[in-house]
């Protein structure tokens, strides 16, 4: 391994350089763009990382100075909490959370209007366990679109506009039984989004076979991810578990760690192998377009069945018992599943998978290698130079391997295919390389995701944050750099460049998030950007409102008691990051209301007297004083 010449290399000088380029850069790049400085800066630092690679060998500083801009967005999920977190990289500062299968104070999402549309027929659900957060792709690279998502709890799949950072749909999915693996269609773009059904249950699930697990299935889920309608299904052998799309666009795979269909552990656990089973999207596509499906009481989304060993939609791989992550090299040749049980991973070679639907060779055909790693390997990421690093959850550690020599290894020759094994602290799940799911590889940061922090932190009671530690690989060895706490939990990671993204500083007036306020002002008469007033229709009562900091457009309206109240704040200020709020005390109402947004929020004014309404965002010198009163008519 080559010593590294910038072990010795002061940070300071390492930001000296960045700044100066930043600085050229600017004046060069300042063209036609709004907020010039700060946009001009992030294209700049993204297009400096190579050169820098090359210069400094496996000295990337993790330090980003105060005013600098980090060079990665990542993508952080959330477990049990529900949402989403945007991180900056490699300082690993929170930028952001996006609420999603969660409740949230702060922007009052699950509480206003615009969030129970988008919720929709799952708004009773309080909850949700968000393990896997995957973006857009347009041949084969991120393309800053959306990002989707998926809830464990509640058998949901969800979508985040990546422009207002929102999430703007959301699907419950019928005949699954909790959504687990989650990936998107890679090429040529998203395109499906696929989502793996974990539990086996009874099809249908409506009490007629209850403890009869020979009843039990899984299916496997295609949603069109830009209608979020659910395209198909298919249903399958065994359960599935993570879940990963080819580069060609044509097959998608999953793993499955119970084969045998068991409901306890010890079944779970009774075959030496489960399998990988790969879907052809295509001939799934051309079944359900020519009306060979099925369609299960309850839900009318089209059924092919893929159980058996030789259906057109599906292939069950052989690979040692109990697999768990799937994960498809940046070069679009491999699948990579990892063993858990097994201290392998199985390489399983995309090229060869249009000849096994052609029954031209046999299901371990498909194997080109399968290296010893250690124990519990979980996930795999990649650097875009050949290596694999994978998660080795027992040994605690990570461990850099090449692919290719372990396929030659694989082939006879007497090659040592690991490279390094660092120990990560403690008990790593996911890990991701910077823009490692994407055709874009770069092998600058990796993220570890550890599941125990044990000793890491100062002790904050029982319950330990997770440590997600940032992994400097862009040189010859993995260098451990950052150690993050994280609340529970955060399962995945992705990450990708500063100039992939185009987030809206403002909303846009016509934005439809809104789409049901515009018709009620509609409906009412109202412009929505200048009404200042009371509507009434029975005991429906509509309050519209403007707000420009310091103050609302009314410091009191009336309603009666018993009223169904909808109050519509419309922030008028064009400035960027001047968000307003708007709570109603001891009435448990509170909003976000970002600059040229509109929100809604709809509550029954069933107690009468004086009420202060308040802005919740400090936006103002008299802040304090942004408030009004709702008078409230007894009964
Ligand atoms: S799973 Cu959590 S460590 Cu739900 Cu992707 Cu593997
Ligand atoms: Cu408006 Cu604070
Ligand atoms: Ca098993």
């Amino acid at each position: 391994m080559s010593k590294n010449q910038s072990d010795d290399m002061p940070t300071g000088a390492f930001n000296e350089g960045r700044r100066r380029f930043l600085a050229g850069s600017a004046a060069v790049g300042a063209v036609g763009m709004a907020g010039a400085a700060g946009v001009a800066g992030v294209g700049a630092l993204t297009r400096s990382q190579p050169a820098q690679a090359a210069s400094n060998g496996n000295g990337l500083s993790v330090h980003v100075d105060p005013g600098e801009l980090d060079t990665y967005y990542g993508f952080w999920s959330s477990g049990q909490s529900g949402e989403v977190r945007v991180m900056g990289v490699p300082s690993m500062r929170e930028l952001a959370r996006i609420p999603v299968f969660n409740r949230c104070s702060a922007t009052g999402w699950g509480q206003t209007n615009e969030s129970l549309a988008v919720l929709g027929d799952s708004a009773q659900f309080q909850n949700g366990d968000l393990h896997h957060v995957h973006m857009s792709y347009t041949d084969g690279k991120y393309d800053g679109r959306y990002l989707y998502v998926h809830d464990k709890l509640n058998t949901r799949v969800a979508r985040i506009r990546l422009d207002i950072m929102r999430c703007d749909k959301m699907v419950t999915v019928p005949n699954a039984h909790a959504i687990h693996g989650l990936r998107v269609q890679k090429a040529p773009k998203t395109g499906y989004v696929f989502a793996n059904g974990e539990n086996i249950v009874p099809l249908p699930n409506d009490g007629r076979h209850l403890d009869e697990p020979e009843h039990y299935w899984s299916v496997f889920t295609g949603i069109d991810g830009e209608s979020m309608e659910i395209k198909w299904q298919v249903w399958v052998d065994g359960n599935l578990d993570n879940c990963n799309a080819d580069y060609s666009g044509r097959f998608a795979a999953s793993t499955c760690y119970n084969a045998e269909r068991g409901v306890t552990l010890a079944d779970k656990m009774r075959f030496e192998r489960d399998w990988v089973v790969v879907f052809d999207i295509h001939a799934i596509e051309r079944a359900v377009e020519s009306g060979d499906y099925i369609t299960i009481e309850g839900s009318d989304v089209p059924v092919v069945d893929g159980r058996g060993p030789d259906t057109p939609f599906t292939r069950y791989i052989p690979v040692p018992k109990n697999p768990h992550g799937i994960n498809a090299t940046p070069d679009g040749k491999y699948l990579i599943a990892n063993g858990k049980l097994s201290p392998t991973c199985t390489v399983i070679d995309t090229h060869k998978l249009p000849d096994l639907f052609d029954n031209k060779i046999e299901l371990r055909d498909t194997v080109v290698a399968e290296p010893e790693l250690g124990l519990g390997p979980l996930h795999t990421t990649y650097d875009g130079r050949g290596n694999a690093y994978t998660t080795l959850f027992i040994d605690s550690q990570v461990v850099k391997w090449n692919v290719e020599d372990a396929i030659r290894h694989y082939n006879g020759e007497s090659v040592n295919y690991i490279r390094q094994k660092l120990d990560v602290h403690y008990q790593p799940g996911h890990l991701n390389a910077t823009l490692a799911e994407t055709a874009e590889a770069d092998g600058q940061w990796l993220v570890v995701l550890s599941k125990f922090s044990k000793d890491r932190f100062l002790p904050v009671g029982p319950l330990h944050p997770e440590n997600d530690q940032l992994i400097d690989i862009s040189g010859d060895e993995m260098k451990l750099v950052h150690d993050g706490p994280a609340f529970a939990e955060p399962h995945d990671c992705i990450m990708c460049r500063p100039d992939q993204l185009n987030p809206s500083p403002i909303y846009s007036r016509d934005d439809p998030y809104w789409e049901q306020a515009r018709k009620w002002a509609e409906e009412d008469g109202v412009d929505l950007d200048t009404a200042s007033t009371v509507i009434r229709n029975g005991n429906k009562v509509r309050v519209y409102l403007t707000a420009v900091a310091p103050q609302y457009s009314m410091n009191k309206f009336t309603v009666k008691q018993g009223d169904e109240v909808t109050v519509i704040v419309t922030n008028l200020d064009r400035i960027e990051d001047l968000s307003h709020g708007f709570a109603i005390i001891n009435y448990g109402v509170s909003m976000e209301v970002n600059p040229q947004q509109t929100s809604s929020i709809t509550f029954t004014a069933d107690k009468p007297g004086v009420y202060w309404y308040f802005c919740t965002w400090f936006c103002h010198a008299l802040h304090m004083e942004m408030a009004g009163r709702m008078l409230v008519e007894p009964a």
